[in-house]
């Protein structure tokens, strides 16, 4: 016995690490269900020590089915999460398509599990935004947030193959060579000369966090790193920092890991960080240019806890929920 459960963008970097997290956390699935374009279907992907043929995406693909996480890109998700929401599925989406619609739950279940609700589709976080509000919500109960400014490193996994290939092979993806470069430059440039990324940082922390008002800004770089996204974030607060009191409750937070001994050289890493589930925190010091200031460095696998582990965490809510 188990859930029907359908992963579109099955082919994809993301997709791939969704079926290596369901069996992973050993997710109740019946029968999976691997969906792509028509340019991909036909692949075999293994799950569960069984090879499985890749479907063509359409939207009689989700007959039958009851959770499906989807991981193909925007356009993909606001076509086809209506079709699976309409024949009964609740949706998992990967993509920025639905994540900033008022009526579309947009989850990271450590920080806002009750945001999940009766929705049949549910977004999960871009990946950047999700590792840092983990930290953000513990400083937001102890000492209230004031203001976010976020420094990003964002490894090249984030573009997907593409991002990949040009740093292990100097197959050229981006504008300008990553290798031995950061790039200031992360998805499309906006009117206002910051990127799509730096706005989804922002307006998906008011959101997560539940604060429509919370000053937040970011400036979001490509880094020659294989995997794992870092942060630098630096935070005002309302009231005054105990960072021994703040080390402590984010000790105990579920799903964070704090790497916090700077004079024996230990602080999260990129490559540590790498297929792990958590969101390692380290760097934690006072910033003394303003009242309240803190800094933190936090750095989590893009791929894991940045989309699939969130995705299949979010399902795993569904079930406890009663939603599934
Ligand atoms: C990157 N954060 O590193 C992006 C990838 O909205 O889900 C994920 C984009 C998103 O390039």
């Amino acid at each position: 016995m188990g859930y029907v459960v359908a992963v579109v963008g099955a082919t994809g970097m993301v997709g791939r690490k969704m079926l290596e997290v369901l069996e992973e956390r050993e997710f109740p699935v019946g029968e999976i269900k691997l969906l792509a374009s028509a340019r991909s279907a036909g692949e075999r992907i293994g799950f569960r020590g069984e090879e499985r043929v890749v479907e063509e995406l359409v939207p009689e693909s989700f007959h039958g089915v009851d959770l499906a996480l989807f991981s193909a890109g925007g356009g993909v998700s606001k076509r086809f999460a209506p079709e699976a929401a309409r024949r009964g599925a609740v949706v998992v989406d990967n993509s920025s398509a639905w994540r900033m619609a008022p009526e579309i739950p947009l989850v990271v279940p450590e920080v806002n599990p009750e945001a999940v609700g009766g929705a049949d589709i549910i977004a999960n976080p871009n990946c950047s935004t999700t590792q840092c509000v983990l930290p953000l919500k513990v400083v937001d109960e102890l000492f209230g947030l004031k203001r976010v400014v976020y420094s990003t490193y964002q490894a090249v996994s984030g573009s997907g193959r593409g991002g990949i290939q040009e740093l292990e092979e100097g197959e050229r993806y981006y504008p300008h060579p990553v290798r031995g470069n950061c790039l200031p430059h992360i998805d499309e440039f906006l009117e206002d000369g910051s990127t799509k990324e730096e706005r989804k940082m922002v307006d998906e922390t008011r959101k997560i966090l539940n604060q429509p008002e919370l000053p937040v800004t970011a400036t979001c770089v490509r880094v020659p790193v294989l995997n794992s996204h870092g942060v630098s974030i630096n935070i005002e607060t309302r009231e005054e920092v105990d960072l021994e009191k703040l080390r402590g409750a984010l000790e105990e937070f579920s799903g964070i890991v704090v790497e916090d001994d700077p004079k024996s050289n230990i602080y999260p890493l990129a490559r540590e960080a790498s297929e792990r589930d958590e969101v390692f925190v380290g760097r934690l010091r006072r910033d003394l240019s303003v009242e309240n200031g803190l800094n933190m460095w936090v750095v989590a696998d893009n791929l894991r806890k940045g989309a699939a582990t969130n995705t299949v965490q979010i399902a795993e809510l569904l079930i406890e929920g009663g939603r599934l």
